[in-house]
């Protein structure tokens, strides 16, 4: 997975960006046509499974717990509910689900043990299986890759330069050491960024040349268009013409030939035509259904109407690498033995003490 060798600085990229537009769309038609097939179009699902009430302060977010916005925490999802969306989102063509959670990181408790077991029974759905955890530790990585994950998301957001003025509570560098975590599991990377958060160019080609100075870029790399939302620091930006996507995206393409790029948040407020011109421009990939994390995306049927007017179809999962083991996890495993004992246990003592009345536990979930 290399980078274009015809673009390698930072001038080179912005001279690039800035190319007149039709020039630009056709060069990255060129491009995406030489790696991936141009009607093909990977349809992934979001599913918040874990919503708001997050420690961090990232300037964009509707689910930091110290914005006011109208998002509404929930604990974590049961295992049930989450096998059931997949399901459905099988059923309306998708091929991934990607599962995000309003955590600064991962910590090795009960809340991730029951993730592993959604990785493990959506990968067994036979759909690609993408999780956004927040950041995570080499331990934690093999963990999820065990359980059958084929893509971790974790955008860099913006340019090193900016990130500052985004985020305050954790560094660029801490983002990057769970990329490279990821990448040492195994573990396909998902990794992009917002425009339109009040950023120059300059900071959109940094985003870039922060993925151009990794040995292996992203397999993914996602652009969104900042969704403002009302009680967020961001909620008055003005909102980025569809030109800029186009840009980006295509900049995206060329810079990075065989990556999908996936044109994300921010499709509500593009026309047919705008995404149009971004598909020809070398986005392959797109965030399905009517709902990304906590704010509103394109309806299936409007998609689907979108790809019978375009002539694109659905990509299939597992296309282009094998589909990911499921392999026991050891700490679920002991878990079970442990509570097949307990209960065991428990029979043991119904059957010698009449009378007997188990012990009541109550169990706390946090948020
Ligand atoms: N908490 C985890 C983390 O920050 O990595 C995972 C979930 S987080 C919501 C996933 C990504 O969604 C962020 O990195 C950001 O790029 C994107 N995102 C969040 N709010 C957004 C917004 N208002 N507009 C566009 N993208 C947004
Ligand atoms: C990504 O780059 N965009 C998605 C996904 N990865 C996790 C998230 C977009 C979130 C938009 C705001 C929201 O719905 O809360
Ligand atoms: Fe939390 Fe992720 Fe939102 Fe930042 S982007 S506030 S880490 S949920």
């Amino acid at each position: 997975m290399i980078s274009n060798q015809e673009y390698t600085s930072k001038q080179d990229l912005l001279n690039l960006y800035n190319k007149p537009l039709l020039e630009l769309i056709f060069e990255a038609a060129t491009v995406h046509r030489k790696y991936h097939n141009p009607r093909e179009v990977q349809m992934s699902s979001l599913l918040s499974i874990k919503t708001g009430g997050c420690a961090e302060d990232c300037g964009y977010c509707p689910q930091a717990a110290r914005y006011h916005t109208d998002v509404k925490a929930h604990k974590l999802m049961t295992l049930d509910s989450v096998v059931n969306q997949a399901k459905n989102a099988k059923e309306n063509g998708s091929s991934r689900l990607c599962m995000g959670a309003a955590w600064r990181e991962v910590r090795d408790n009960r809340d991730f043990d029951r993730v592993i077991e959604m990785v493990q029974a959506v990968n067994n759905l036979d759909m690609e299986v993408c999780c956004t955890l927040g950041m995570m530790n080499e331990n934690q990585a093999k963990r999820l890759k065990d359980a059958g994950l084929f893509a971790y998301n974790h955008n860099l957001d913006t340019s090193k330069d900016y990130y500052d003025d985004v985020i305050s509570t954790r560094e660029y560098e801490d983002r990057l050491n769970t990329i490279s975590n990821a990448r040492k599991a195994g573990i396909s990377v998902c990794s992009g960024g917002i425009i339109g958060m009040g950023e120059a160019v300059e900071d959109r080609i940094g985003l870039l040349m922060s993925y151009m100075a990794m040995d292996t870029p992203p397999e993914s790399i996602p652009i969104n268009a900042l969704v403002a939302v009302e009680g967020t620091p961001m909620q008055d930006q003005k909102p980025i013409e569809q030109w800029e996507m186009i840009r980006m995206v295509a900049t995206t393409r060329i810079a990075f030939p065989k990556s999908v790029v996936r044109l994300s948040a921010g499709r509500t407020k593009m026309t047919m035509e705008g995404q149009a011109l971004c598909f020809m421009a070398g986005a392959s990939s797109i965030f399905a259904g009517d709902k990304l994390l906590t704010t509103p995306n394109p309806e299936y049927n409007e998609d689907m109407e979108m790809f019978k007017t375009l002539g694109l179809i659905p990509k299939e999962a597992f296309a282009d690498s094998k589909k990911p083991e499921t392999k026991p996890d050891p700490i679920i495993e002991k878990r079970k033995i442990k509570e097949l004992e307990r209960l065991a246990e428990l029979k043991t003592a119904r059957a010698n003490v009449k009378g007997f009345q188990p012990r009541k536990i109550k169990i706390i979930d946090a948020l």
